[in-house]
């Protein structure tokens, strides 16, 4: 294969990628801090089609976020409200239901809730919250709560967080999305969400859900304190727990939104469209254990999502139709993406669309 940076400082790093060798941390943070996007790009479509050759994956999907009353109050979130603050909310379990029913009968596969931590939601409201919402939507998966959400049920009652994601399976769940993981380095976590529990306990969380069989996802929300060495640690972390359990099923790198935040100053802006793609390569070529990198179009927008099919993602998630937590923090993106125009985005890459459920089993493909 050739290179395109005869001379560049990474034919060692593509000779790796090349050979299928793993790479190491400090190559995946000279990629990081290469400007050869284009190299960076040709490694990591490499992996991208031995994984998966012409396909890429969509879900048709909808969000709910049930409350954004929150105790953390992270810095960099503009969704978290105190509970007495204008503008905060719950959705009462029959609010929840009713949306469901909306959503029953249009074809989507999978529901995504999560919201903030608010000590007036007890584990019966979430049980019950799954139970009606499954038969709402009977064949649904429903991938819900954050490892944050879920350590935070354990606290307050006092139990394990085993028990509670036992519980929650019992009345529906069937996996958690990546949400929460931020930053691990203890630094980042100190100046961004001093109140938010540690990295490795999120790591725990995710190992607990997979000894009981669930698969999860991960992220990271890159672009604000962190260095290029905290973001290629989390990766390291994340690959070594997939090298324990193999319970990830895809990562998803989440672009920062500064606007509403308390990390937002004069000056401030959201990552660049390069940062977007080297993020999504140097992910795709360090996690190698991983099956699937996702790009979220809500974050970096529907056509950096659609460039970014040629920098080592194979996924794009997904229809959505209401999205708060980028929304509250300045995101311009709509709230939704008909499937149609995600099928026409991937056509018009030169790929294969195949609409997925969950687990990325296949439910139609050739448009
Ligand atoms: O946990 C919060 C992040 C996450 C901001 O698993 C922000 O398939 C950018 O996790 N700017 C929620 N990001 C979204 C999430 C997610 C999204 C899509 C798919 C999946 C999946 C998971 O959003 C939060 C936090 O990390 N976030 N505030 C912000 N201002």
């Amino acid at each position: 294969m050739r290179t395109y940076y005869k001379n560049s400082s990474l034919e060692d790093i593509a000779h790796k990628v090349e050979t299928g060798q793993r790479l190491s941390g400090e190559d995946g943070l000279r990629l990081l801090k290469s400007s050869h996007l284009l190299e960076l790009g040709r490694m990591a479509d490499l992996v991208r089609q031995r994984k998966h050759g012409d396909r890429v994956y969509f879900i048709l999907n909808r969000h709910i976020n049930h409350t954004n009353v929150c105790v953390n109050r992270c810095k960099f979130c503009a969704f978290g409200r105190d509970e007495d603050n204008p503008g905060s909310y719950t959705l009462t379990l029959d609010e929840i239901e009713r949306k469901a029913y909306d959503y029953r009968g249009r074809g989507i596969t999978e529901i995504h809730i999560v919201g903030g931590l608010n000590e007036k939601l007890g584990l019966d409201y979430y049980c019950e919250m799954l139970k009606r919402v499954r038969l709402a939507l009977p064949g649904v998966i429903i991938q819900s709560f954050t490892a944050v959400e879920i350590d935070y049920l354990a606290r307050i009652n006092n139990t394990s967080v085993e028990k509670v994601l036992s519980e929650l399976k019992e009345a529906g769940l069937d996996s958690l999305p990546g949400g929460g993981a931020e930053v691990f380095s203890p630094r980042v976590r100190e100046l961004i969400c001093p109140k938010k529990m540690s990295g490795q306990r999120w790591l725990e969380v995710h190992q607990a859900a997979h000894s009981l069989g669930m698969r999860t996802n991960a992220t990271l929300l890159y672009g604000h304190v962190e260095t290029m060495e905290e973001r290629i640690d989390h990766l390291v972390k994340l690959r070594n727990l997939q090298d324990i359990t193999g319970g990830f099923l895809a990562f998803i790198p989440l672009a920062f939104h500064p606007r509403n935040t308390q990390l937002d100053h004069p000056g401030k802006s959201g990552t660049t469209g390069y940062d977007d793609l080297k993020m999504l390569a140097v992910s795709r070529l360090m996690l190698d254990n991983f099956d699937h990198i996702k790009a979220f179009w809500i974050m970096i927008g529907p056509k950096i999502a659609q460039v970014s099919l040629s920098f080592g993602v194979n996924d794009l998630d997904g229809t959505v139709e209401e999205e708060k937590i980028v929304h509250d923090a300045g995101a311009e993106t709509d709230q939704r993406l008909p499937g149609e125009e995600i099928i026409r985005m991937i056509k018009a890459a030169g790929r294969v669309p195949a609409e997925r459920d969950t687990l990325y089993n296949i439910i139609r493909e050739g448009f």
